[in-house]
Formats: C-alpha cells, sequence, structure tokens
C-alpha cells in the first residue's frame, strides 16, 4: 500500500508483469479460449462435446421425440445388451447359421459396409435414432430373435413329413420343377442384371424402371397400382418434379427374392442375395419413389428375411429404409402421398391434383407395427394407427370404400371403388392385421367383415353362365368387370372365412371357391392357359378380355395365390392340378433363353414377349406355386402372414400390449 503512493513507481504483477504486458498476456489468454470453443463446431463428430457445453437443442418433432412422448425412450447412451446368440433350430429344421457362406464358416462374418456418409447425415437430422457405438449402423435396440423364434408353433421350414414318407412322389417332382424354375430365373437375373430393379431378358440386360426413384431414361412408371385411366390424378406432382439422373432404390429383385431362396433352400443363391444386400444395398437415394411399392417389396422382403434368418443386416436397412418413408406422412391429414422424395426429405403435400389411392396407403400396416416391433420405435406404429383412424371415421358411400382420398382434405376425391387395382390390398390388409396381431386387433377385424359384407351386396355379381365375379362400381354403376389383381380376393376371402360369424363361415368358404373358379376359367378360355390382365362380363362374353390392351399376362400371381390359400383350406386337389396348368404355360410361353418374360397376348399361341421379368415373379408367384406343393407346415399359416408380395411377416404369438401392437 504504501509503495503505491510513491510518484513514479509502477507496481508489477506477483508474476512481475507491468501494466502493457498484463494487457496483452490476457488479450492472448482470450484468444486462445475463444479459439478451443469455436473448434467445438469445426472438429468432425462433435456431437457429443457439444452435448456436454450446450444446453439441449429444440429438435424438428423426429422419431427421438415422439418416441419419447411416447413413453419410449431410445436407448441412447447406454451400453445395449449383448447380441442374441442366433436361435437354436426348431425340431426338423435348419440352422440358420448353416446357410452361412463357406467365407464366412471360414472367417467369421466380414462386416456390412458402414453407413455412407449420406446416410449418416440423414439420421443426425434428428429423424432417426442414433448410433450408440461404431459400427451398429445407428440401430442400438436389440430384438430378442430367441424369443420370437421360441414362440413360432412350427419350424419355419416345415417337417417335410411327405419326403420321409414318399420319398419319390409326383408332388416332390412338381415342387422341384418349381424349384428350378426360381434357380433359372434368379441366375438369369444375377447373370445379365445383378444389382438393377428387374432383368430385361430378351435384350439381356437390366433396367430400373423409376418405381423406386430413378430416372436414368424417363422410362414409363408401372405402379403396382397403375391404371392409365387415373394415373394422371396420382403421379402429377412426381411426374413435374422428377429429373433425369435421380438415382432410385436398386436391386428390388434380389430384396424381394430373398424369402423365396431362403424357403426353397437355394443356398447359396440366398447367399449371393445378402452378401449383395450387405455390400451394395444404397439409401443414399436422391429421386422420388412410390411410397407403396418400397414397403411392400423393400420393406416387406427386408423384415421376412430378417425374421427368417435372424441376420441384422436385413433388420437394421428395413430400419433405415422406413425412416426415409416417413416424410410422405407429412400432409394434414396424416394419410401420405403415392410418392416419398428421398432428395428433399420434406414432401410438397399441397401440389395441386393430386389423391392417394386406398391400395396403396391402406397397404402399409403390416409392414409399420413390424419396423416398430423391431426397432422398438413407435412412431411407424402410430403412422398406420392415424391412417385407420381416418378410415374409420369417414363417411362410406354404402359402407363402401372408395378408391381415392384427398391426403390434404380427408375427404374421397371419386366413387370409384375396386376390389382389383387401386382399392385390393387395402381389404387384405385388415384381415392380415387382424390374423398378425394374433387375433386382438378386433378393429381390423370388424372393418374387413364390414367392407366384405358391402362388396357383397353392391358388387359381387353372377354370370348368366353361373361364374361368380366382383364387379367395380363407380357411383352407383357397375362395370361388369374383373381385374386380374382382383382375383387375389378367392384366398383372401378364404382365409377370412374361419372367424367369420359361425353362420357365415361355410358361406364365404364356397364363395372363395366360385371366385377362384371364376380366375381360373379366366387362365382356361386363353390360348397360353395364362390369364388377361381384364377380363369381362358382357354381351354374351365371359371371363375374357375385349380388346388387346388387356389381353397381357406380366407373370402375375394373384390366381396362383388364391389356388395356395384354397389348397391349404380345403386340400381339394384340383387345385394342384390347376396350378401344374399354370406351371406348364409358363414354361411353355413364358420361359426364354435368359429369364421369363411377361406375354402381350394370352389369346395367340404365338405371344410375343414383353422383355420383363417382374420381381414380384420371384417374391410371389414361384412361392405360392412352390407352397402349393409343399406340405402345409411350411410357413405355417398360424405363424406367418405374408403381405400383399407374399412376404411371410409373423403373427405376434407374444401376447404383448407392448411395442408394437397395442391394444385395440
Ligand atoms: C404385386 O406387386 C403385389 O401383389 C401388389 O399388391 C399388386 N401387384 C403386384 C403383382 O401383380
Amino acid at each position: 500500500m504504501l509503495m503505491r503512493k510513491v510518484p513514479g513507481f509502477v507496481p508489477a504483477s506477483p508474476w512481475g508483469l507491468r501494466l502493457p504486458q498484463k494487457f496483452l498476456f490476457l488479450l492472448f489468454l482470450s484468444g486462445l479460449v475463444t479459439l478451443c470453443f469455436g473448434a467445438l463446431f469445426l472438429l468432425p463428430h462433435s456431437s457429443r462435446l457439444k452435448r456436454l457445453f450446450l444446453a439441449p437443442r429444440t429438435q424438428q418433432p423426429g422419431l427421438e421425440v415422439v418416441a419419447e412422448i411416447a413413453g419410449h425412450a431410445p436407448a441412447r447412451e447406454q451400453e445395449p445388451p449383448p447380441n442374441p446368440a442366433p436361435a437354436a433350430p426348431a425340431p426338423g429344421e435348419d440352422d440358420p447359421s448353416s446357410w452361412a457362406s463357406p467365407r464366412r464358416r471360414k472367417g467369421g462374418l466380414r462386416r456390412t459396409r458402414p453407413t455412407g456418409p449420406r446416410e449418416e447425415a440423414t439420421a443426425a437430422r434428428g429423424n432417426s435414432i442414433p448410433a450408440s457405438r461404431p459400427g451398429d449402423e445407428g440401430v442400438p435396440f436389440r430384438f430378442d430373435f430367441n424369443a420370437f423364434r421360441s414362440r413360432l408353433r412350427h419350424p419355419v421350414l416345415g417337417t417335410r413329413a411327405d419326403e420321409s414318407q414318399e420319398p419319390q412322389s409326383q408332388v416332390r417332382a412338381q415342387r422341384e420343377k418349381i424349384k428350378e424354375m426360381m434357380q433359372f430365373a434368379w441366375q438369369s437375373y444375377k447373370r445379365y442384371a445383378m444389382g438393377k430393379n428387374e432383368l430385361r431378358p430378351l435384350t439381356k440386360d437390366g433396367y430400373e424402371g423409376n418405381m423406386f426413384g430413378a430416372n436414368p431414361s424417363g422410362e414409363d412408371r408401372v405402379a403396382g397400382k397403375a391404371d392409365p385411366c387415373v394415373m394422371p390424378l396420382v403421379m402429377k406432382a412426381g411426374e413435374n418434379q422428377r429429373r433425369q439422373g435421380d438415382r432410385g432404390l436398386s436391386g428390388a429383385t434380389v430384396i424381394d427374392s430373398l424369402d423365396t431362396l431362403y424357403l426353397m433352400e437355394l443356398k447359396e443363391e440366398f447367399q449371393e442375395a445378402k452378401a449383395w444386400v450387405g455390400e451394395s444395398f444404397h439409401l443414399n437415394v436422391s429421386g422420388e419413389a412410390s411410397l407403396f411399392e418400397v414397403n411392400i417389396r423393400y420393406i416387406g422382403g427386408l423384415l421376412s428375411a430378417f425374421y427368417l434368418t435372424g441376420e441384422e443386416v436385413f433388420r437394421i436397412k428395413a430400419i433405415r429404409l422406413g425412416e426415409k418413408l416417413l416424410p410422405a406422412f407429412n400432409t394434414p391429414t396424416g394419410i401420405p402421398k403415392g410418392v416419398v422424395s428421398f432428395k428433399s426429405g420434406n414432401w410438397g403435400w399441397a401440389t395441386a391434383g393430386s389423391s392417394s389411392i386406398l391400395a396403396e396407403f391402406g397397404s402399409l400396416h403390416l409392414e409399420f407395427l413390424h419396423l416398430t416391433e423391431l426397432s422398438g420405435n413407435q412412431v411407424f406404429a402410430e403412422k398406420v394407427r392415424n391412417i385407420r383412424k381416418v378410415l374409420r371415421k369417414i363417411e362410406k358411400p354404402f359402407g363402401l370404400y372408395p378408391n381415392f382420398l384427398s391426403p390434404v382434405s380427408g375427404n374421397w376425391v371419386q366413387h370409384h371403388v375396386s376390389v382389383g387395382g387401386l382399392g385390393d390390398s387395402f381389404y387384405e390388409y385388415l384381415i392380415k392385421s387382424w390374423l398378425m396381431s394374433g387375433k386382438t386387433d378386433m378393429e381390423a377385424k370388424n372393418m374387413y367383415y364390414e367392407a366384405l359384407e358391402a362388396i357383397e351386396t353392391y358388387l359381387l355379381n353372377v354370370s348368366p353362365g353361373g361364374l361368380t365375379y366382383i364387379a367395380e362400381w363407380r357411383g352407383g354403376i357397375l362395370d361388369h368387370k374383373m381385374g386380374h389383381l382382383a382375383c387375389f380376393s378367392g384366398g383372401m376371402i378364404a382365409l377370412g372365412a374361419e372367424d367369420a360369424k359361425e353362420e357365415k363361415r361355410a358361406h364365404y368358404r364356397e364363395l372363395a371357391a366360385q371366385i377362384t373358379k371364376t380366375c381360373h376359367e379366366s387362365y382356361a378360355r386363353s390360348d397360353t392357359k395364362l390369364g388377361p390382365e381384364a377380363f369381362w362380363f358382357n354381351s354374351g362374353r365371359e371371363a375374357v378380355a375385349t380388346q388387346l390392351s388387356e389381353s397381357y399376362y406380366i407373370l402375375r400371381p394373384e390366381v396362383v395365390e388364391s389356388y395356395m390359400y384354397l389348397w391349404r383350406q380345403t386340400h381339394n386337389p384340383i387345385y394342384r392340378e390347376w396350378g401344374w396348368e399354370v406351371v406348364l404355360a409358363l414354361e411353355k410361353y413364358c420361359r426364354t433363353e435368359a429369364g421369363f418374360s411377361g406375354i402381350q397376348d394370352v389369346y395367340s399361341s404365338t405371344p410375343n414377349h414383353d422383355n420383363k421379368q417382374q420381381s414380384f415373379f420371384l417374391a410371389e408367384t414361384l412361392k405360392y406355386l412352390y407352397l402349393l406343393f409343399s406340405e402345409d407346415d411350411l410357413l405355417s399359416l398360424e405363424d406367418w402372414v405374408f403381405n400383399t408380395e407374399a412376404h411371410p411377416l409373423p403373427v405376434n404369438h407374444s401376447d404383448s400390449s407392448g411395442r408394437a401392437w397395442g391394444r385395440h
């Protein structure tokens, strides 16, 4: 104190610094602190540090937020429990691990390709569960595969009782023939088109199409529910914005084939398909894709492959792809648009002139519940429960569900009702939701039987020649036609007959048999013994197409699908006879040097090929044929429901009200 008062004396700091030096030192220190703090934002993967220093950021409502609101906190930081060991094989069943490739058996499982930077970026935007540790590709939730497998009532691949009892039986030879067809279809695809969506057997190359987002050369869209009359109504938005060069999802045939290869025990081929999924199935796509098609083929195919094998790669890819579909639901009603943009991730729902299709937004329920089951994330289940809610509340003309709904207003757009294209799988998913829930989803059950009553009352007809058919309804006026797509309904009605009111069961069994017989007639009345795309009942003609534009056959499965269900229900040998007629016709008219092709005119004995081996031929047509010639416990209907692309999804036997199933 004394020294400070002495003039001319400049006090020194405890370290002996003078004032200007002190100032410079402080300046340097504050610069250093600012630099270090700023560097936190520049360092890659700094999210953990940011969490340490910064208050939690408010997010857009994404998966995590919704999950937390729903009472499910995604496992974020805690170490996940170790992966369950593969399930012990059920008696008489192959151990899934024996499906491993020789490489895997020797050297251990090769790690699947880590998620690409674009996929990580999407995950980081808050619409997904973040990775808890490197290498798990961002899906830390563990599904108890062992527990799931132990609840199945039958071995997945059945007991193959017929093989031990009758090793040389005719039915076994028939089954082997169908297996050979699958092997040929797969090998042709692999040879000429591996990784493309589908094979062009005549030109011996592959093509992407643009259903899954690609638009390499302005190829035409072939949507599952496509109908040339209505496509302008539903596709306008996507068409306007689609640009050449968009990269969509690839390998539809690979994903669609996985479970068929597995159940036919084409082990080497299954390994090829699995390896492709692990190494080459990329989700960093940019185009606009059909929500419905991606869901039934890709999500359905991946889910089935996971449930059949327990291989994590399928579960993870299914969930990651499922997350990419979520922006389609960002509409005022929550009814999704038919087209999802992979590019921006935020679909412009207000685009004028577009409607959502009943069969498309009504065929998500099975897959989305399983996405919740396998991810632990409620958002998928919530999306489809909301669709159900909208449909339950809306007024239905005469109890019928029209095919078009505005996702903006929530009103029907046209009064066109069909059990074929545009409507079909909506009805299918109602009865299958009931079955898949372990018969707890009463709402789905009631909606299904009410809809079926209305269909019977207003759409069902019998032709003068005694053929039962389901017509199409346009504001009260009937089109006396049935599309090939509508032929799945024989199988659906058979499947639902068992849970109908006692007094209706026999009636539904008979109705299923009659509709299936009519569909068989549409095949039997052609020169090729394959059925046309649509057939009519008017002007004295019955079960035949009336114009060339409806006379094509594109390897569709619906008729053999019904044969399979009717066979399982009745064991009437007629269904195997009819199925075998289809096998012979496919061999004669659709088999080419390099795969199977659709034909342009079923009424010509020398039809031209359409140069497309549809992926659903491998997913559905060949699978249903194979099941038709197999024992009932191969993918038993007690344990599995088939999605609308024939991918088996397990019935909930856990009697839980947990993750996916909820209370109804
Ligand atoms: C498949 O993609 C599905 O069965 C869909 O429900 C309708 N169309 C094709 C096969 O015809």
